[in-house]
């Protein structure tokens, strides 16, 4: 599938601050502590899980992929090279609900839904992945994946005489629960209402996860040496980011929601594919975006999309600047006045890069820096800003070259640039 066109990032100058760290820490999930990641050199392999193609997209899809861009960023700015993999479940039973629910037709859905959802990335400067991959377009990596698992006897077919689904032995696998820290009963609560089936009769264990579904009648489906069906959702992320990405990578990401079950059965398939080896160096999880005191999302309904405020006028960076003012670890609730605010502080920023001179850009982008790599601190990082905002805005400093120097660096390092 093709991305959308990467907007251009600024080469930044070198900051010589002794006390900025040349690398990047954030929070992993499985060690509960902030932790480098990425190599010190080469490229940084990055996974994040893409959309279900439907209500597209939502302000806690664009959290999400804004807290990974500002990874990406940092990233680059490190000069590491970035292979960025991101896939789209264009196949699976939430979409297909929603579309029998609607009387669409599921295809059709999905691409319209992934083109928004194109559109809004590119008008909010999110890098685009390198790969960006749809479970339709990847089914011969699922069916791969799948054999290799029956020779390992990770996968069975479930007791059940009409249809004998695939299904991954989860707990056979060493190192099953790491990420989520779960005890089984949490598990299997979690896994019910999360897309799993922890009830259905015929499975050898509860928290075995579905690995292809034969076809049912009015389901697509797709021929292979496991019957004709369809692949489960966490196979669908594992083979695409180890054929992308090699059996281990730097870091896993997504919303707090992913943690379980889909990361943590993400990562069992990745460790019996790959005989053991870990899946993902990092697990990185993004807090829960709310509208109405719930977590936004399809279901219920509670929904702000990032094209219905930008077809109301609020232009792009403003909306990103919205988002960048919450940390991504934190839940956050959206109010419509959060606009406001950002608006207003766009105007601010706007002036002053606008300004004939400023106080120097090299104190400023190496504050920049460090609230990034600190735990990509981004509401530290506008407060930067702001701070150099006001005294440009106030007359202080003479240095012609500052205003171009710190939107460049705003523009590399936190993708806010105004047309
Ligand atoms: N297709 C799967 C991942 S493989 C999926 O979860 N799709 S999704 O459309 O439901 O969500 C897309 C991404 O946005 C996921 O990373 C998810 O964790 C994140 N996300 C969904 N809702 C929210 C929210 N309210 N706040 C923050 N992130 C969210
Ligand atoms: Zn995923």
């Amino acid at each position: 599938m093709d991305a959308w066109p990467a907007a251009p990032v600024p080469t930044l100058p070198r900051s010589d601050d002794p006390r900025l760290e040349g690398r990047v820490r954030v929070f992993d999930t499985v060690t509960r502590a902030q932790r480098i990641v990425g190599p010190d050199h080469g490229t940084a392999g990055l996974y994040v899980c893409g959309i279900t193609p439907y209500d597209a997209t939502h302000l806690g899809h664009a959290f999400t992929y804004l807290t990974f861009d500002l990874l990406h960023r940092v990233w680059l700015d490190l000069g590491l090279a970035v292979d960025y993999v991101q896939n789209i479940t264009d196949v699976d039973d939430p979409l297909l609900e929603r579309a029998a629910e609607t009387g669409q037709d599921w295809e059709e859905l999905a691409a319209e839904q992934i083109e928004l959802f194109r559109t809004d990335m590119a008008a909010l400067r999110i890098l685009p992945p390198r790969h960006y991959m749809a479970a339709t377009e990847t089914l011969h990596l699922v069916v791969d994946t799948i054999t290799d698992l029956r020779g390992k006897d990770l996968a069975y077919q479930v007791a059940d005489d009409q249809y004998p689904d695939w299904y991954f032995r989860s707990a056979a696998v060493e190192h099953f629960g790491i990420i989520s820290q779960l005890t089984r009963e949490q598990m299997i609560a979690i896994f019910a209402e999360r897309g799993g089936d922890p009830d259905r009769p015929g499975k050898d264990d509860a928290l075995d996860s579905l690995l292809w579904r034969l076809a049912r009648a009015d389901e697509p489906a797709w021929d292979s040496p496991h019957g004709r069906g369809r692949p489960g959702w966490h196979v669908e992320c594992t083979s695409i980011a180890q054929r992308y990405l090699g059996e281990t990578f730097s870091v896993q990401g997504g919303g707090r929601d992913l943690v379980f079950p889909h990361h943590e059965m993400c990562a069992a398939v990745g460790r019996g594919v790959a005989n053991g080896a870990r899946f993902a160096h990092s697990y990185v999880h993004v807090g829960m975006v709310g509208l109405d005191g719930e977590k936004m999302s399809k279901s219920r309904g509670n929904l702000e999309l990032v094209s219905r405020l930008r077809s109301q006028g609020v232009e792009a960076p403003v909306i990103r600047l919205a988002l960048l003012a919450h940390h991504y670890r934190n839940d956050w609730e959206w109010f419509a006045t959060d606009v406001d605010s950002a608006q207003r502080r766009a105007d601010a920023w706007r002036s002053a890069f606008a300004s004939s001179h400023g106080t120097p850009a090299a104190p400023i982008i190496a504050n920049l820096r460090r609230a990034l790599r600190h735990d990509l601190d981004a509401p530290r990082a506008l407060a930067e800003v702001d701070e150099w905002t006001s005294a440009v805005l106030a007359g202080d400093g003479s240095d012609p070259d500052a205003p171009r120097q710190v939107a460049d660096a705003v523009d590399a390092l936190l993708g806010v640039r105004f047309g």
